[in-house]
């Protein structure tokens, strides 16, 4: 093996870009090359098309179709221009969210047929597959509280996504518990409601094991 491919999922707030800079660090410490990338986004076109997912004052009508095809152009995007070479390098790869989060939010959530989100998925990402994907819960009270805090100390910027209703998040999260029952290997269920340390070693505890198999 190469290089590493590690996914990071879960609800919003749960604590993902914490957690992968803190990762970083840590595995910078020990001479490792890190690379940091986010979906959608993490290219100029994905960044692109992130803002008309999520910002754009022109997306009020987008359908779940379109939303599917748009996460998965950011994505393929991604794949070749960023993961692929990174992990050819032997490069450590922390996705802040994959393909999962299709799964969850336009299949689980949106309820988009979960063989056809799947097809789009396999043709974004071919063989390109995370080593493992850490699944960070939360409960929803923890979540929102998380984000409150946060709000309160930013700006308000519109985001599309979030402005589903409370039965969409609930399906979102049931999807996550049935993506991590259906890849026990790959998925790793972290409690992240505990300390920012703790969620620490917890995900330190998961990818110890597949370091010593990776170059870089
Ligand atoms: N989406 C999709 O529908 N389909 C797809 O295929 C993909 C994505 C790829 C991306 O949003 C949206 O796109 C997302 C899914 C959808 N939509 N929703 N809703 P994003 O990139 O803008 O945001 P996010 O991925 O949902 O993450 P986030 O909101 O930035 O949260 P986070 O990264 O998981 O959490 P955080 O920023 O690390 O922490 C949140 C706050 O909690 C912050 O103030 C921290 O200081 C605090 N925190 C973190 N950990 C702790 C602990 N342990 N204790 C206490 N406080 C903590």
């Amino acid at each position: 093996m190469k290089g590493l491919l590690i996914s990071f999922e879960g609800t919003e707030g749960c604590g993902k870009s914490t957690q992968i800079a803190l990762l970083a660090e840590r595995l910078h410490a020990l001479g490792r090359t890190v690379r940091l990338v986010r979906e959608p986004g993490g290219t100029p076109i994905g960044e692109e098309i992130r803002h008309t997912l999520k910002h754009s004052d022109k997306n009020h009508a987008m359908t779940a179709e379109a939303e599917l095809l748009l996460m998965n152009a950011s994505r393929a995007q991604l794949v070749r221009e960023i993961i692929r070479p990174a992990l050819a390098a032997g490069e450590i790869v922390l996705c802040d969210r994959y393909y999962d989060s299709t799964s969850a939010y336009q299949g689980y959530g949106r309820g988009l047929d979960l063989k056809l989100v799947s097809a789009v998925i396999d043709f974004a990402v071919g063989e390109t597959r995370p080593h493992l994907t850490l699944l960070l819960q939360v409960p929803a009270e923890v979540s929102a509280a998380r984000l409150a805090s946060r709000q309160s100390t930013l700006p308000f910027i519109r985001d599309r996504i979030e402005e589903a209703d409370r039965d969409f998040f609930e399906r979102v999260v049931k999807g996550y518990q049935a993506i991590a029952a259906a890849d026990p290997q790959r998925v790793k269920i972290i409690n992240a409601t505990d300390t920012v340390a703790a969620v620490g070693a917890g995900i330190w505890q998961q990818l110890e094991p597949l370091l010593a198999g990776s170059q870089g």
